[in-house]
C-alpha cells in the first residue's frame, strides 16, 4: 500500500512539510481548485502542483477530484465538450506522472451531512448525518441549511437544475455513466491513469435525486459497464459502511481480489439505529467497522494501491477544514501503519 495524504494546496491550514513528517507518507492527494467543474486545467498549475509536491519530498500521482460537469450526468448534448475537456485533463495529469484519478458521480450534491462540529463525548467534534434533520430541508424551498455545501448555486439555478434532474431517472443515471466511461476509459488506458469512483455519501438518494454507487450490486454493474482495470474503485470504507447492508470486508476483499481497487479511503463511522451516523476516531471500538478486518481482507487480496486516512475529528484545539484537520488524521495515518506493517511481518493467510 501506499499511503497518502489529502492536501487542498496553499490555502490548506494543514502545512505540505506537516505532512510529510507522517510515518511512511508516500503521496499527496489534491486537485486544481480554481478552475470550474468542466473546465481544462492547464499543464502550468499541473506542473506548480508537481514541484510543490515533489519539494516537500512526496509523490504527486494521485488526483481527488476531477469534477465531472452536471451536463455529463444529465446526458444533455453540451456534454461532448465536458468530455472532450475531461479527455484532455486526464491526459495531461497522465504526462505530470498521475497514476490515479478519483471522481464521483452524485447529482448536485456532493457528500451531504447536517452538522459539521457535532460534540462527542471525549470532547472533540465530528461530521455527523441526522436523519431527523435532513428530512426537514428542503433544498427548493426552506433556507438550505447544509453544511460544507459551497452555494456556487443560487436558489434560481439550483432550481433549474432539480428541473433537470425530474426526468432523470436512475437508469437514465446509469446510461449517462455508461456512455461517459465509454469515452474516457480508453484514454486512461492510453495515458496509464486508473479511474476511481468514489462511491456515493451517504449510499442512498438524497432530496429525490437518483443515487447509484451504492451497494455490491450497483458495483458490479458498474464495474461491468467498462470492463477494464482502468475503470475502478474508490473504495471509502465511511461512505459505504454507512449502512449495515454493506458488508465492508467482504465488498473490500472481493474487489481488490479483482484488481479495481486503486484508491482505499478508510475511516470510521458510527451507525445510529434511527439511521443516522458520526464520524468517529479511525480506531475500530470508537465505531461500527472493523477496521483492521477490513484492511486484512485488502491485504490478503493482494492490495496495493493507495489508502488516505479520511475525515478525522477535530482534536486538540485545532481549527480548520471540518474533517480535514492534521492531528485526527495524522493519527489515523499512524493506526493504519500500524495494523499494515503487522499483516506484512505476519504474512499471509494459508
Ligand atoms: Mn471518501
Amino acid at each position: 500500500m501506499k499511503l497518502s495524504f489529502r492536501w487542498y494546496g496553499e490555502s490548506d491550514p494543514v502545512k505540505i512539510e506537516y505532512i510529510r513528517q507522517i510515518p511512511n507518507m508516500h503521496s499527496i492527494v489534491t486537485a486544481v481548485y480554481d478552475v470550474p467543474p468542466g473546465e481544462l486545467w492547464s499543464r502550468e498549475s499541473i506542473a506548480a502542483l508537481k514541484k510543490r509536491t515533489e519539494e516537500a519530498g512526496l509523490h504527486f500521482e494521485v488526483i481527488e477530484s476531477v469534477p465531472v460537469h452536471e451536463d455529463i450526468k444529465l446526458g444533455k448534448p453540451t456534454r461532448e465538450r465536458y468530455i472532450a475537456n475531461y479527455q484532455e485533463n486526464i491526459r495531461r495529469l497522465g504526462e505530470a506522472g498521475v497514476r490515479c484519478i478519483c471522481y464521483n458521480f452524485m447529482p448536485v450534491f456532493d457528500w451531504t451531512r447536517t452538522k459539521l462540529d457535532k460534540p462527542l463525548p471525549d470532547g472533540s467534534n465530528a461530521l455527523v448525518y441526522e436523519k431527523e434533520d435532513l428530512e426537514k430541508m428542503d433544498p427548493l424551498t426552506g433556507e438550505l441549511n447544509l453544511p460544507g455545501w459551497d452555494a456556487s448555486y443560487t436558489k434560481e439555478s439550483l432550481r433549474a437544475v432539480f428541473d433537470e434532474y425530474a426526468g432523470i431517472t436512475e437508469e437514465d443515471l446509469w446510461e449517462n455513466l455508461r456512455y461517459f466511461l465509454s469515452k474516457i476509459i480508453p484514454v486512461a488506458e492510453e495515458a496509464d491513469v486508473k479511474m476511481a469512483i468514489h462511491p456515493d455519501d451517504p449510499p442512498w438518494p438524497i432530496f429525490g435525486l437518483p443515487r447509484i454507487i451504492t451497494c455490491e450490486e450497483n458495483l458490479d454493474r458498474f464495474l461491468k459497464l467498462v470492463d477494464s482495470p482502468y475503470n475502478g474503485l474508490t473504495f471509502c470504507t465511511g461512505s459505504l459502511g454507512c449502512t449495515k447492508t454493506n458488508d465492508m470486508v467482504k465488498l473490500v476483499g472481493k474487489y481488490t481480489a479483482m484488481g479495481r481497487i486503486h484508491f482505499l479511503h478508510v475511516r470510521n463511522v458510527k451507525i445510529l439505529p434511527d439511521g443516522s451516523f458520526e464520524e468517529s476516531g479511525h480506531y475500530s471500538g470508537c465505531g461500527s467497522l472493523d477496521i483492521p478486518a477490513i484492511l486484512k481482507a485488502a491485504y490478503d487480496n493482494g492490495f496495493d494501491g493507495y489508502i488516505r486516512p479520511d475525515h478525522g475529528r477535530m482534536i486538540w484545539g485545532e481549527t480548520g477544514k471540518p474533517g480535514y484537520g492534521l492531528f485526527d488524521r495524522a493519527l489515523g495515518a499512524a493506526y493504519l501503519n500500524g495494523i499494515w506493517e503487522t499483516l506484512e511481518k505476519t504474512g499471509k493467510e494459508g
